[in-house]
């Protein structure tokens, strides 16, 4: 396989973390988003939304959406499992999943900032009030799931790492190593991410442990 990513990216840190889990290597094509290498033309072809990460699995097209990618990789290499067995569990760990995956996280990639800043002329001080606000926002939903539900267990859903918790411990990393939020307010979710970062596929995902990241990341 080859995953078309980026270390600071947390969509790809999501996919890697998936790979990690079920012990499968990728190659890593880096694209660097902070020189906007996703809009070349070249890269285009790959991936005609100009985001990262895409996943190239066989001779078809590449495979691209983290969510997606992160379900095709649980079907095709089903231990261990990223989903629970019954649906109502399903339905839980990818609604957790999507409050970063399809609500967080969107607002704070670099398309987002970039038109912030150049369209709507926001200033860095509004920039970075915008990314800490959209960022606190789906931390602040996951921890009244996480700490308000009896499916949560040492983990988000039970006492196994799910899809559900590679998400959160995107959202924590965001939040803790790019935008500066202050982590007190979610206990719950920090305790899981605790449990995340004992598991070495997590560990070694970390953004700031890839070979594309810089040796001292200005971010
Ligand atoms: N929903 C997509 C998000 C993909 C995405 O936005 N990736 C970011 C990096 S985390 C990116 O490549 N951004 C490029 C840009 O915004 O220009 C997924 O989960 O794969």
């Amino acid at each position: 396989m080859k995953m078309y990513g980026f270390w600071r990216s947390l969509a790809t840190y999501r996919v890697r973390v998936a790979l990690a889990l079920k012990g499968l290597e990728a190659d890593l094509v880096s694209i660097d988003l902070l020189k906007g290498k996703q809009h070349t033309d070249e890269y285009r072809k790959v991936n005609p939304q100009n985001v990262v990460p895409a996943l190239v699995v066989d001779d078809g097209p590449p495979l691209f959406q983290s969510v997606a990618i992160m379900e095709y990789l649980d079907e095709t290499h089903p231990q261990p499992p990223l989903l629970p067995r019954d649906p109502r569990g399903r339905a839980r760990v990818r609604g957790l999943s999507l409050i970063v995956a399809a609500d967080g996280h969107p607002l704070i990639v670099p398309r987002i900032r970039s038109y912030l800043e150049n369209e709507m002329h926001q200033d860095e001080a509004a920039r970075n009030k915008w990314l800490a606000h959209w960022t606190r926002k789906a931390l602040e939903a996951l921890e009244q799931h996480l700490s308000g539900e009896r499916e949560t267990g040492k983990f988000s859903h039970g006492d196994v790492p799910t899809m559900a918790d590679i998400c959160l411990a995107g959202q924590v990393i965001g939040a803790q190593t790019y935008f500066g939020v202050d982590t007190k307010d979610f206990p719950t979710v920090m305790r899981i991410y605790g449990e995340c970062q004992k598991i070495g596929a997590f560990d070694r995902s970390h953004p700031l442990k890839q070979p594309d990241a810089p040796k001292n990341p200005a971010h």
